[in-house]
């Protein structure tokens, strides 16, 4: 088997799963009887804002409580001990808008989905650190605008930096997805993209994700014990 060089590493929910952070489609994929697809689409917004910001609200509250688990840790660990030099590198894709990756002390993160803690200004476009509520319509730092929204990205939107991430598949030789259940695109169809690279794919979850049939190898467990010991293998490898 080759020399592994390049990683493209694929997160999902399940990875902060353990921090106590729900997956989307856990418990019937509902939130006060709203399935995420009608809560998180621009129509919704437009629609019922209130509704919207109330559930962003909650969960940036959220995850400002919790705390990383052994995954992120051991992804922060391959992060510091994956040479970065040329033809060698590592690329942390994260579906994820929390910041638990980062707070292991990861550095290669790149969230496709955006951030919790950061807020988009409708008005100048200036997407500032943020950490309080926005249900009361605080203005933006920018340009003063009460016209701030969620940094995440919805059903219909562009997920963020994609010519970066289809450049590290066409580097990559291992594509490692974790804890996500392949069922929203495009991330869902990084597997088949990489197959057709030519890259060796392997899937760290819970239970198969519904594009397991793509995968060179499958484990099935929680990430937690899943992903350190493949860390552990594959660094001393
Ligand atoms: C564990 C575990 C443990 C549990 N250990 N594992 C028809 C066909 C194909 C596509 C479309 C279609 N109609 C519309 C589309 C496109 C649409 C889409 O995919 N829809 C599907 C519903 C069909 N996609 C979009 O609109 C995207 N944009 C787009 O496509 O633009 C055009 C484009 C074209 C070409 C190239 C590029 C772009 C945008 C998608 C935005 C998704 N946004 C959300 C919300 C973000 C903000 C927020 O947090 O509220 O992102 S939706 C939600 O789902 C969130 C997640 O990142 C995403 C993925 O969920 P994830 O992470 O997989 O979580 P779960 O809950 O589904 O799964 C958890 C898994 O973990 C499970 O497998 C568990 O078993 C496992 N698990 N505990 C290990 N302890």
């Amino acid at each position: 088997m080759e020399a592994i060089r390049n990683i493209v590493v694929l997160t999902g929910a399940g990875v902060s799963a353990e921090s106590g952070i729900d997956t989307f489609r856990s418990a019937g994929g509902l939130w006060e009887q709203h399935r995420v697809e009608d809560v998180a689409t621009p129509d919704a917004f437009a629609r019922d804002p209130d509704l919207v910001l109330r559930f962003y609200d909650m969960r940036r509250a959220a995850i400002q409580e919790k705390a990383p688990n052994p995954a992120h840790e051991a992804l922060a660990r391959l992060d510091r001990e994956w040479p970065e030099k040329p033809g060698h590198d590592l690329l942390i894709v994260t579906q994820n808008v929390d910041d638990l990756h980062e707070r292991a002390g990861a550095g290669r993160v790149l969230h496709m989905h955006g951030e919790h803690l950061k807020a988009w200004c409708t008005a100048c476009s200036v997407r500032s650190p943020w950490r309080a509520p926005l249900i009361d319509r605080p203005p933006c730092p920018a340009c003063g605008a009460r016209a701030l929204r969620p940094d995440v990205v919805w059903f219909g939107e562009m997920p963020y930096e994609m010519d970066r991430i289809y450049a590290a598949l066409r580097r990559a030789d291992l594509f490692v997805s974790i804890g996500t259940s392949g069922a929203v695109y495009p991330a869902a169809g990084f597997v088949r993209d990489a197959r057709a690279l030519g890259i060796r794919t392997l899937e760290l979850n819970l239970e198969r994700s519904q594009g397991s049939a793509w995968f060179d190898e499958t484990r099935l467990g929680p990430a937690g014990k899943l992903v350190p010991a493949w860390v552990e293998e594959l660094l001393a490898d």
